[in-house]
């Protein structure tokens, strides 16, 4: 990563990819005035930096699946999935949620911009998402249908939305091990599945593949999940720790050596769902081993 030629320029394909998401997101979203505070929270929520692991996911899937179509609506559907990324992080870290003070190492949008305008933000970057899929160019009306349909799946009641329910919930506690799963799958995995589907939508890959690519999401929500948990640092989040140390995480169950175990386990089954999945070209499992590998480390 970040490998350069004779000139001094990057060619690094994964470093030149997470560029383009970056200057993508900043075309698309509105470009206000000091007064346009909701469209200011927009930006803010979105482009302060963060790992871009969903969007660069969908693109190197695609890649890999043979995408051959424009590179632009490709990249916008990837933009999308950002974007409801970020839409999530800002609602999740509301009072009225986890009541986080920093969000990337900055202070948390409710806290710059205030509790109302965090909220329309929120609604303002979710529409915004869908917009952007309806008008992805090159990309087939009956492809941006389906992944609508992935999309809004991901983020509804069998999606994050169920998965932030259950994560605020004071249920049984400590909660069983398929229950916090099933937490991690809604939370997580459904926004890496709609991706990984987005993906195979736009090249029109078959129904197995998208299986195998269901399987892979799954996985890699849970993995990426347990790393999460094994990374947060109430000091680093400025979250409330009270409210983390109550919350069932496997983490906080298990303990961290059984965590890591787990994760590894899910890392197994990403890799081969996805060489199941992408049998000509393998960039995106290669990516995701050397991407845990490194934070393993
Ligand atoms: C409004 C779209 C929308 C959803 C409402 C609030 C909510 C329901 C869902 C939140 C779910 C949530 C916070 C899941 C956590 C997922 C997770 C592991 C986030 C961290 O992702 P990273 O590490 O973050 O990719 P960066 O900052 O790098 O983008």
């Amino acid at each position: 990563i970040g490998s350069k030629n004779s000139e001094g320029r990057v060619t690094d394909p994964i470093t030149l990819t997470l560029s383009a998401i970056e200057q993508r997101l900043d075309q698309l979203l509105p470009n206000p005035s000091e007064r346009e505070k909701v469209s200011l929270a927009m930006r803010e929520g979105t482009l302060t930096p963060g790992k871009r692991i969903r969007p660069l996911l969908l693109l190197l899937t695609a890649q890999d699946l043979g995408y051959q179509s424009s590179q632009q609506g490709l990249l916008d559907f990837a933009c999308a999935i950002e974007i409801v990324h970020a839409a999530s992080l800002i609602m999740d870290d509301m009072p009225c949620m986890d009541n986080a003070l920093v969000r990337r190492s900055q202070p948390t949008v409710h806290r710059k911009f205030g509790e109302a305008v965090a909220l329309l933000a929120v609604v303002a970057l979710v529409s915004k998402a869908f917009q952007i899929i309806s008008q992805a160019e090159g990309i087939s009306d009956s492809a941006k249908n389906l992944a609508v349909a992935e999309l809004s799946h991901a983020i509804g009641v069998q999606g994050l939305v169920e998965g932030q329910y259950q994560d605020l919930s004071e249920g049984e506690n400590p909660r069983s091990p398929e229950a916090i799963a099933l937490t991690n799958h809604y939370k997580t995995s459904t926004l890496f599945c709609a991706a990984l589907q987005m993906a195979a939508i736009a090249v029109g890959a078959s129904e197995a593949t998208r299986d195998q690519l269901r399987h892979c999401s799954f996985n890699l929500g849970q993995a990426f999940q347990l790393l999460d948990d094994l990374s947060d640092d109430s000091l680093l989040t400025g979250k409330d720790p009270h409210q983390d140390l109550g919350k069932s995480t496997w983490v906080n169950v298990f303990g961290a050596r059984k965590s890591e175990k787990q994760l590894r386990d899910h890392l197994g089954y990403v890799s081969l769902h996805f060489s199941q999945a992408c049998q000509h070209s393998r960039q995106t499992q290669q990516f995701v081993e050397q991407w845990f590998a490194q934070k393993l480390a």
